[in-house]
């Protein structure tokens, strides 16, 4: 099975729970819409687990984006002394910035902007829609729009005529007041298969006390896991 999700913000465990319930195997893979670090104690150690599984896709978002533009600045001003590089480095991320090393930051250097299937798209925050429902494909959106876009995620906004839009950023209890995977079905479709939907918001506010949600694309529901008592 397909699955996606967005927004991890450095919950390792909570990711490792739902993984476990939807019973993730090497038979199956998963999609990550960005936003893995920040806010959450185990960015590193959530990374270092998605960037390195083979089945594990992991596209940008605008908090990986920033972690970068933060590495680029710094090699600008000290670029000969590497360990001193990645000690400053290391300072980014709460929690466990200890355990960064330079094949993580190799590898999110590495990663696309988005991730085009043949029936679904991954994008952070979006692209840009008009108001005739026509998106610009990926391949030629702005960066910065498919990282920090705020118009796609609006329930009006209805893109015609393109593939499945998968993405977080935006926490849709901003939405509907729930912390819940928002998937808008095509007029007239069973809801069956993920050419019924035009767009998956995924981002369930899990950095906020929501549970974390994931979406398999080929049955088209939605599994949570919700955080223990007394977490935050
Ligand atoms: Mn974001």
């Amino acid at each position: 099975m397909r699955y996606v999700i967005s927004d991890i913000h450095g919950e390792y465990g909570l990711c490792m729970r739902l993984l476990d319930k939807i019973n993730f195997s090497g038979a199956d893979t998963l999609y990550v819409c960005g936003d893995m670090v920040d806010k959450g104690e185990e960015s590193v150690r959530l990374l270092k687990f998605l960037l390195g599984e083979p089945n594990v896709k992991c596209i940008l978002g605008n908090h990986e984006y920033g972690f970068l533009a933060y590495y680029w600045a710094v090699m600008k001003n000290s670029p000969e002394d590497f360990d001193k590089v990645l000690e400053d480095l290391r300072g980014w991320f709460y929690g466990d910035g200890k355990l960064l090393d330079w094949d993580t930051v190799d590898k999110l250097e590495a990663l696309p902007l988005y991730i085009e299937e043949e029936q679904f798209i991954c994008v952070h925050a979006g692209l840009p829609c008009g108001g005739d429902g026509r998106i610009v494909p990926p391949e030629h959106a702005r960066d910065m729009i498919m990282l920090e876009d705020r118009n796609f995620m609006r329930p009006e906004v209805v893109p015609r005529d393109s593939k499945c839009v998968c993405f977080g950023h935006t926490p849709t209890r901003n939405i509907c007041n729930e912390d819940k995977i928002l998937a808008y079905k095509r007029p007239g479709r069973s809801g069956k298969n993920i050419s019924d939907y035009y767009k998956i918001h995924l981002d369930t506010g899990t950095w906020l006390g929501g549970p974390l949600g994931c979406f398999c694309i080929d049955d088209c529901t939605a599994r949570y896991v919700k955080r223990p008592l007394g977490g935050r």
